[in-house]
């Protein structure tokens, strides 16, 4: 590979083919829930009991047994590997809060809009794991005050996770690789910008051309597309 610095960010569509639901998608998460019921801090203060149970189910998808990382998440891994031991850098940053990407060995994975398989502290903002549902009874005990534990989920409104780390390295990218995402939420959306800006070469994999200004793109599944870009 002719580049150095590689970032590349995904989106749910890289785990369609895992049997995880996209969200904007025929079918997709948000055509049967409300994004400020489910995605925002004030649906979550209206109804912590309807938000809880929204994403007890989808951890529950991350236990079954079936489901598992596909071509798309394996190629990256081996990718990166690769790419670390010829002497480059590479950044993965996901705005998915399924686990896929750490289960097929990416390493240095930001997850920027939180992980479903952890929990938080409201107050203290410090997480952690947890596999079995979760109810409006469940409580951290870190600070003073006892505090429901919520999801450690980014929702609309709240700041992404890690973002200096992600900026500086897009800002230091030669390559940016967008795959599997509409580019619709906002920082993430305006990546492909900020590593344009810096000089980087930046391609677009996902099912559909999107609004994004991309070098180039190729269309189709990302379990075809990635491993054959990455080859
Ligand atoms: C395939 C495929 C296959 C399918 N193979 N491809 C007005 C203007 C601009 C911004 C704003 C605005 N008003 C508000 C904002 C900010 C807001 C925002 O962007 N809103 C937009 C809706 C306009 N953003 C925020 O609030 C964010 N925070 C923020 O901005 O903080 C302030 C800040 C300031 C300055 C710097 C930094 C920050 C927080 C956003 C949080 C997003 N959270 C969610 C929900 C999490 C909860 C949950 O998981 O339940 O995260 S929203 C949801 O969308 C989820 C996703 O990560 C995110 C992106 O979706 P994604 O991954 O792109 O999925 P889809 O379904 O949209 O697309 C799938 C794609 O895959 C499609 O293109 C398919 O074609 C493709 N595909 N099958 C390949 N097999």
């Amino acid at each position: 590979m002719r580049f150095h610095n590689i970032v590349v960010l995904t989106g749910a569509g890289i785990s369609a083919e895992s049997g995880i639901k996209t969200f904007r998608d025929h079918n997709g998460l948000w055509e049967n829930h409300r994004i400020e019921d489910v995605a925002t801090p004030e649906g979550y203060a209206r109804d912590p009991a309807l938000v809880q149970q929204f994403y007890n189910q989808r951890r529950a998808q991350l236990l079954d047994p079936k489901l598992k990382p596909n071509t798309a998440h394996l190629a990256l891994a081996q990718f990166e590997q690769q790419h670390k031991a010829q002497g480059g850098t590479f950044l993965l940053i996901t705005q998915n809060v399924d686990n896929l990407h750490q289960r097929a060995g990416s390493e240095h994975v930001i997850a920027m809009h939180g992980q479903l398989q952890k929990v938080k502290c409201p107050w203290s903002g410090k997480n952690q794991s947890w596999l079995k549902d979760v109810t409006v009874t469940d409580l951290c005990h870190c600070c003073k005050i006892p505090q429901p534990l919520r999801p450690d989920i980014v929702w609309f409104g709240e700041m992404p996770y890690q973002m200096d780390e992600c900026t500086a390295a897009l800002m230091q990218a030669d390559l940016f690789i967008s795959i599997g995402t509409s580019g619709q939420v906002y920082p993430a959306a305006g990546f492909v910008q900020i590593a344009a800006q810096a000089g980087a070469h930046t391609v677009e994999l996902n099912m559909e051309a999107t609004r994004g200004d991309f070098s180039e793109g190729y269309y189709g599944p990302a379990a075809k597309t990635v491993p054959a870009y990455l080859a």
